[in-house]
């Protein structure tokens, strides 16, 4: 289980100073606990609340917990992650672009998802990350947090087997993390054996919580009294299994550690499985009050209440540990809170209206996503920014925040935005926002490389398509004054100021691909005629 940390840039003594100073001091405010909720697939708009997308919130789906998380912290308008799951796992846990060695990982999958039809041949790739990649988790763990990882990881047990699992990538607790991005179900299942457990490959540790339903149970979390006796979704035996870590943690012998959480759902990626008491609910509410925003699916409904009430259980236990009922052992205001969604909503499931199509795509339905971030009395509440935030930047801004030096092994792409969340209204003109993906997701992608720039106080998009070859070719969108992507600037006549911007916006995207920095491979698609790579043909 515990693999030794094998980043050998932290020096021992560095981590043994920190360690007696979080003994010394207990837990104080330069080492707050970190609890990072990764939900699956929720859309930009999936929530009920406006906060986090320019005041488009949903009138059909319910989460008054993420409401209440965006009133008590800061809610972040324009964040971006890969548009599917592998890829942004790999991106928040090594703190680096697909295109450097420590992560790899392009795609969920393969780089050929789009059949054999399709001029170009993607290149090889990760699906894991890369066991010689130092993880956040690593870097928290060798500066004396107890690190824990919840639900799905994704990017472990394939190529790398298990020396890439969560248990060996920096988390002493692993709560149903392994290769698989769904579970084959959405509940635990009675085993031959007559033991209850979450079919496979989820964890042991979280199979503890996998008994049915009970009187207790729904009584003390609000469950419907018809669940008593129903298999345990997988939703709320992760939610047990946070209470039951924490519970423990706070009255052990470590309890005076910092915590890093990852409380990475399941939810709401397909199967959509719900609960069946919330899908009722919702079911009542779609013949009562049809949706106008286009979310009109009750069981995805069902399946983000359910999150959404996870969240809520959280930040419950957050404020009473041990669950007695008395406060007075709250480690909210030591606790920073973080919400994120790991893509776009996916299309079938939802709409991610006004924005441009769903998961999988690099258009804004696809990458942008709901982000929150609570810490009582650091970040200042009910606050709002707009500043850029890739699924890179989460390592060294969480780095910043504990104080941890980052590791010296390890390139961070990322650029922290740990002043913005301590001070409400802190302009950050973050350097522009990459993308490189050298092959096909089925007709969502193709291979294509996209910036997202700020140029003389617009933000712009540009998509360049290696199948067409022809720079001119790319698109190219205004995301200030057409977040929806509705006007492509470089169709029909174009001027000559919008070519000046493309140039400009090419330009830093070769440069980003061509750089010469530590471990940095971008991998480019072949001709399927030819065999030859295809690079980026300059404008
Ligand atoms: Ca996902
Ligand atoms: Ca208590």
């Amino acid at each position: 289980m515990k693999e030794p940390f094998h980043c050998p840039a932290i020096p021992a003594l560095l981590a043994a100073f920190v360690v007696a100073a979080g003994s010394a001091s207990a837990k104080d405010a330069t080492r707050p606990n970190i609890v990072f909720i990764l939900s699956d697939d929720q859309g930009w708009a999936d929530l009920s609340t406006g906060a986090t997308n320019f005041g488009h919130p949903s009138d059909f789906y319910e989460t008054p917990n993420l409401a209440r998380l965006a009133k008590e912290g800061m809610a972040f308008t324009s964040a971006y992650v890969q548009p599917n799951c592998a890829p942004t796992r790999a991106a928040l846990l090594s703190g680096q672009y697909a295109p450097r060695s420590g992560n790899g990982v392009y795609n969920v999958g393969s780089l050929n998802r789009g059949g054999k039809n399709v001029p170009l041949i993607g290149p090889p790739q990760n699906e894991d990350v890369p066991a010689k990649s130092t993880t956040v988790a690593e870097a928290f763990r060798a500066a004396g947090y107890v690190t824990a990882h919840f639900g799905k990881y994704h990017v472990g047990g394939h190529e790398g087997g298990k020396s890439t699992l969560p248990e060996a990538a920096g988390f002493e607790f692993n709560f149903g993390g392994g290769k698989a991005g769904s579970p084959p179900g959405g509940y635990a299942a009675r085993k031959l054996d007559g033991k209850w457990a979450f079919m496979q490959p989820l964890t042991p540790a979280l199979d503890a919580f996998a008994a049915p339903y009970d009187e207790a149970y729904v009584r003390k979390h609000g469950v419907s009294p018809e669940m008593i006796g129903k298999p345990k979704h997988l939703t709320d035996a992760l939610a047990d299994a946070f209470e039951s870590f924490l519970a423990k943690h706070e009255s052990g012998a470590e309890a005076d550690k910092p915590i890093y959480v990852h409380f990475w759902t399941h939810a709401v990626h397909g199967p959509i499985r719900p609960r069946a008491d919330l899908a009722k609910t919702f079911e009542e509410r779609k013949r009562a009050h049809p949706s106008k925003t286009g979310h009109d699916n009750a069981k995805y409904a069902a399946l983000i209440s359910d999150l959404d009430l996870t969240v809520g259980r959280i930040l419950r236990a957050l404020d009473d540990p041990d669950g007695d009922g008395d406060t007075s052992d709250s480690i909210a205001s030591e606790t920073l809170v973080v919400f994120a969604s790991d893509n776009g909503g996916a299309g079938g499931a939802t709409s991610n209206r006004p924005l441009r199509r769903a998961k999988g795509t690099f258009y804004e339905g696809g990458i942008r996503v709901p982000l929150i971030a609570r810490w009582p009395g650091a970040i200042p509440k009910g606050t709002h920014s707009d500043t850029m935030i890739h699924a890179v930047d989460f390592y060294p801004t969480f780095l910043e925040i504990a104080g941890v030096e980052p590791p010296k092994s390890q390139v961070l792409d990322g650029v922290s935005f740990a002043k913005v969340l301590r001070s409400a209204g802190t302009v950050r003109n973050r350097k522009p926002v990459f993308y490189h993906f050298p092959g096909y997701l089925d007709n969502r992608a193709d291979p294509s490389s996209t910036i997202i720039a700020e140029l003389d106080g617009q933000r712009y998009k540009l998509i360049y398509h290696y199948a067409s070859g022809a720079p001119e070719a790319s698109e190219m969108y205004n995301l200030s004054k057409d977040i929806g992507e509705t006007s492509n600037l470089l169709e029909g006549d174009v001027s000559k100021e919008t070519r000046a911007i493309q140039r400009s916006l090419t330009g830093k995207l070769h440069a980003w691909l061509e750089q010469d920095t530590d471990g940095w491979h971008p991998v480019y698609p072949k001709d399927r005629k030819t065999g030859k790579p295809v690079p980026p043909a300059h404008l």
